[in-house]
């Protein structure tokens, strides 16, 4: 029997990555969840969703076992895993066999960015289904941020990051840490460091169509027409060239056209456009260029807009023109402990195309604003057989209703998921996974976006029981199923999967002979091994960093059980390796491996950011690319724009801080109080439209009736909804009670960001009228 106990873990629900500790009973029930003051990075931060973490974990409409549902009654009953495998082994290999991998789709959701088994196995799947209908919630968030990385820096997984605990200056759009605790900038305690920043003498704006807490935090809040900020950034980037401000230290190419495309957005076209002064994007421009240092960044309000690329690319083109780009103070690339993908030729887009709107392909999938289009559409290559893991598309994907009926007529459909919700009603079979603590944790992804090299591994807290099987082990089952193949009696799936890609992955760093030397409990912390081990702060580094000396000096290759306390007294301590004192806590650089990160279970502090360019570059110039020619292309679409007529009436969306997505609106504490899921609008546009109460909102997509929320803090014009609810008929019972309706019942699939067919969530042209 165990007895009450307090163990570490990494909260696994936002990018802030919070080191938490988790008190749990003698019957391993959750009692209390606390910040981790020992943790490095998040220093004891904890948000109310990962406070309440123990009652996500332990939800009692979480599902607990594989479902089937039978068609003709629409009736649902738990069964074996076997049974579950069994159906999927016999109903989607008849699909494929009828039809061809194509007639299979695969949508991955968010939590796949926040799981070890999102990681690691996923590509298993991909593999499996061996399908180019391949979408995620990549195409509702980041993708143009990635598009245009991939574009400027060969890759897009290098995505400059603001460094926000040194920066002088940051210039924030579309983004609202105060709430969503930051994205594509893992940073916890997100409102702490930009405290800091002004705290320090540093200046952040913010520029965002509502006046949010972030912007009440701010020293000056710009409030923009939604969609408008590329004009924006150009009349920046325009004024850094005509006032000879810029001061480029990065190798870069393409200096001159982009002047040129800058050169028709003068501030007076841009005031216009945006509602921001002219005279203030002067200003903006020359504080940019006047700061010690200085960061632009950017994320969802401008991600998801019809000019989401191009936008993203003016962030870095102006941190490279003002001398910030891959400087400290500026905006800088993370350096993750964990070696990833090793890539070696630069990002292409457009490799191929949708079969039905002929929107591109960026890093392997399709934009989700056509999955319904694939779905609906007849013909060679439609989509008849869906799997879906860890996402909620009838409340993420715009267009969602329609995506239901599409998902309504698939032949057959797997969900991997923990509840039976808006999306998951419409699979034959949901494989559930076990408890969050049931997991283990390590931010594979997220670390390579944080303002702070920084490692943590997490084990399970809890073991699995007898009929329960992990997520990692769920995909390795499921890709045996999807290809039709039984699992043969002795051999663990999920190891075989395990150990041939550690023999691939060795043989190719010239280090098979060493396979006997990765440490672990089972296969999947062996490849936990392996990456950190090959990875720039490991024992086996294929590209290391350099040892730094920081302000205690170094203590270069400490033993093993070379321990040490830090200032607080509290175990921090370090092995093995390099290490370096610093005021706060050791610097650790060299030497890492599986037996350092458990012997560190609040997490490694791996020093601040450093320079990475040229290094990172794999664009065929070696250069940063500042002028893409597929974004200068859609340059000329952005200039036509400004011939048409804004909009009288826009919708943008929303996040609040005790939600997440679509998920956590079963959780008690997280939906108490007054109603959230309310459409903000400004007391002005209200008595203008006679409205009162609630409205009927329309898009050229769909009509809802909402409840109105008059406030100040958002721009005439500006209509705002958050996204995620919705939750009328849902078999979650404390969701069902807090309903709400579905924002993406009015955003339209059939809008898209043109260079990365990202979706379109804000700017949505709408129009109100008395319920
Ligand atoms: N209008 C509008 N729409 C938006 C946005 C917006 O700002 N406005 N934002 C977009 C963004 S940024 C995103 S990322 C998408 C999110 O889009 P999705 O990822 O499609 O949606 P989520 O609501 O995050 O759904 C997550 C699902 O994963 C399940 N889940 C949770 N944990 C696990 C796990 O460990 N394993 C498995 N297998 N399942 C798990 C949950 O039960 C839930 O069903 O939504 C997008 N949609
Ligand atoms: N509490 C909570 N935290 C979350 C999530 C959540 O749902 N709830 N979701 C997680 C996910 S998946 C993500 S991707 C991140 C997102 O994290 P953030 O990018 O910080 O997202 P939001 O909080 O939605 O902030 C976006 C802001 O953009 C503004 N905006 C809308 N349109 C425009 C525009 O055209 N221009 C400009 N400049 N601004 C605009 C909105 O008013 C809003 O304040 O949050 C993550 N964290
Ligand atoms: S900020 Fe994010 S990571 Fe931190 S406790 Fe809250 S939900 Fe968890
Ligand atoms: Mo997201």
């Amino acid at each position: 029997m165990n007895t009450s106990r307090t163990l570490p873990r990494t909260c696994p629900l936002c990018e802030a990555v919070c080191g938490l500790e988790i008190t749990l009973d003698a019957d391993d029930h959750v009692t209390a969840v606390r910040g981790d003051k020992a943790d490095p990075f998040s220093r004891g931060f904890i948000c109310p969703k990962g406070a309440t973490l123990g009652h996500l974990d332990e939800d009692p409409d979480r599902l607990t076992a594989p479902m089937i549902r039978d068609r003709a009654t629409n009736t649902w009953r738990a069964v074996s895993w076997d049974e579950a495998f069994g159906v999927i082994r016999e109903r989607l290999p008849q699909v494929t066999a009828a039809h061809g991998n194509q007639s299979a789709g695969l949508y991955l959701g968010n939590p796949n960015a926040h799981t070890v088994a999102g990681a690691l196995y996923v590509p298993l799947l991909i593999r499996a289904l061996a399908t180019r209908n391949l979408f995620s919630a990549s195409t509702s968030d980041q993708m143009p941020k990635q598009v245009a990385s991939g574009l400027m820096f060969g890759d897009p997984l290098t995505v400059a990051v603001p460094d926000l605990d040194r920066t002088d200056y940051l210039l924030m759009l579309g983004a609202n840490p105060l709430e969503s605790n930051g994205s594509l900038c893992t940073a916890p305690d997100f409102p702490g460091r930009l405290k800091a920043l002004r705290q320090r003498g540093g200046k952040f704006v913010v520029v965002d169509p509502r006046r949010t807490r972030t912007a009440k935090l701010a020293d000056e809040h710009l409030f923009v027409r939604p969609g408008s900020d590329a004009y924006l950034l150009f009349g920046i980037v325009r004024t850094l060239f005509a006032e000879d401000l810029t001061d480029v230290r990065v190798p870069v190419r393409g200096l001159d056209e982009v002047r040129d495309a800058a050169a028709p957005f003068t501030p007076e076209v841009v005031a216009e456009r945006t509602g921001v002064a002219a005279d203030t994007v002067v200003r903006l421009a020359r504080e940019l260029a006047a700061a010690p240092t200085a960061a632009v960044y950017a994320r969802i309000g401008t991600c998801t807009a019809e000019f989401g690329t191009v936008t993203q690319w003016l962030v870095d083109v102006i941190n490279a023109l003002t001398g910030n780009l891959d400087s400290p103070g500026g905006a800088m690339f993370a350096n993750g402990a964990a070696l990833g993908i090793v890539r070696t030729r630069a990002f292409r887009l457009g490799r191929w195309n949708s079969r039905v709107r002929e929107l591109p392909e960026a890093m392997g999938e399709l934009p989700v604003a056509t999955l319904a289009d694939e779905i609906l559409t007849p013909g060679d290559g439609q989509i008849r057989a869906m799997v879906t893991v860890a996402g909620n598309p009838v409340l993420s994907a715009p267009s969602g209703p329609r995506l239901a009926d599409a998902f309504a007529g698939l032949d057959f459909m797997v969900s991997v998921d923990r509840y039976l919700n808006e999306t998951t009603r419409h699979a034959d079979v949901i494989l559930p996974p076990p408890r969050i603590l049931q997991s283990p944790h390590y931010d594979f992804a997220l670390l390579n976006f944080a303002v702070h090299n920084y490692a943590r591994y997490s084990r399970p807290l809890l073991p699995l029981g007898p009929d329960e099987l992990s997520e990692s082990e769920i995909m390795a089952r499921l890709a045996l199923a999807i290809t039709g193949q039984e699992t043969q009696p002795g051999v663990d799936p999920l190891a075989a999967v395990d150990e041939f890609v550690i023999a691939g992955t060795l043989h190719k760093a010239g280090l098979s002979e060493r396979r006997s030397e990765l440490l672990g409990e089972n296969t999947i912390e062996q490849r936990i091994d392996m990456m950190v081990r090959l990875g720039p702060y490991g024992e086996w580094a294929v590209d290391p960093v350099r040892p730094v000396e920081s302000p205690g000096g170094s203590r270069p290759q400490a033993r093993r059980d070379d321990r040490g306390d830090d200032a607080d007294g509290s175990d921090s301590a370090h092995a093995g390796g390099d290490v370096a004192e610093s005021p706060a806590h050791p610097v650790f650089r060299t030497g890492l491996n599986l037996q350092v990160l458990l012997d560190n279970p609040h997490g490694i502090d791996l020093g601040p950011l450093e320079p990475r360019l040229p290094g990172l570059l794999l664009t065929a110039s070696k250069q940063v690319d500042l002028a893409p020619e597929a974004l200068l292309a859609d340059v000329a679409r952005l200039h036509e724009r400004l011939a048409d007529a804004a909009p009288a009436m826009v919708l943008v969306g929303r996040r609040h801080l005790r939600s997440n997505n679509s998920w956590l609106h079963n959780v008690p504490p997280l939906v108490g109080g007054a109603n959230r899921c309310t459409l903000h609008i400004h007391p002005d546009d209200m008595t203008r439209l006679g409205l009162d109460g609630h409205a009927v909102v329309k898009s050229a997509a769909g009509a809802l009736t909402v409840d109105l929320e008059p406030t100040e803090d958002i721009m005439p014009g500006v209509v705002s909804l958050p996204h995620g609810w919705g939750h009328g008929d849902s078999d979650q019972s404390v969701a069902r009670a807090h309903a709400g309706v579905n924002a993406n019942a009015l955003t339209d699939d059939s809008l898209v960001d043109a260079p990365s067919g990202n979706a379109v969530f804000n700017g949505v042209p709408v129009t109100l009228t008395p319920a």
